[in-house]
């Protein structure tokens, strides 16, 4: 488990990285202004092949607010799972179907669009999945990160 997470420290540093010339001017001004051209994507290791996260404000490993764009494509399935602190979840484009339980159930999805917004507690089992180009955004306080209810979905131990 704690090699577990210091893979997932890792990747998350990775992200920052990128996003260092926006912190550098956070800094500065106070302030954080982002238009969709300043993203810059990324890959993420704690998800499935193919999803794309942009960091607008973190880290998200740290005990501080984060603010993170996710782009999942089109046919995406993310497993089952939880994460240690509230999540927040706004659709800003395409469909993020959401459940709540312990297995991936199609059948059992509400279909957001966007503008909608779902607010999950810390340790409950959910699950999603896309059939087009969606993208949501998370917000919440951290330290972020991400349990599968079955271990052999995280992709980190693949
Ligand atoms: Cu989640």
């Amino acid at each position: 488990m704690k090699a577990l997470h210091a893979i997932f420290v890792a990747a998350t540093v990775g992200i920052t990285a990128v996003t260092s010339p926006m912190t550098a001017a956070q800094g500065q001004a106070g302030h954080i202004i982002v238009t969709p051209k300043d993203l810059k994507w990324a890959d993420v290791p704690s998800l499935p092949p193919g999803a794309k996260a942009a960091v607008i404000e973190g880290p998200v490993n740290e005990a501080k607010p984060f603010t993170v764009r996710l782009k999942f494509p089109a046919n995406y399935e993310i497993p089952a799972h939880t994460h240690p602190v509230l999540e927040h979840v706004t659709v800003l484009s395409g469909t993020f179907n959401l459940g709540m339980g312990d297995k991936l159930n199609k059948k059992q999805t509400r279909a957001l669009s966007s503008g909608s917004t779902a607010i999950m507690p810390p340790g409950t089992n959910h699950f999603a999945w896309t059939n087009k180009e969606t993208i949501v955004q998370l917000h919440g306080t951290g330290p972020w990160d991400i349990t599968y209810v079955n271990p052999s979905d995280d992709p980190r131990k693949k």
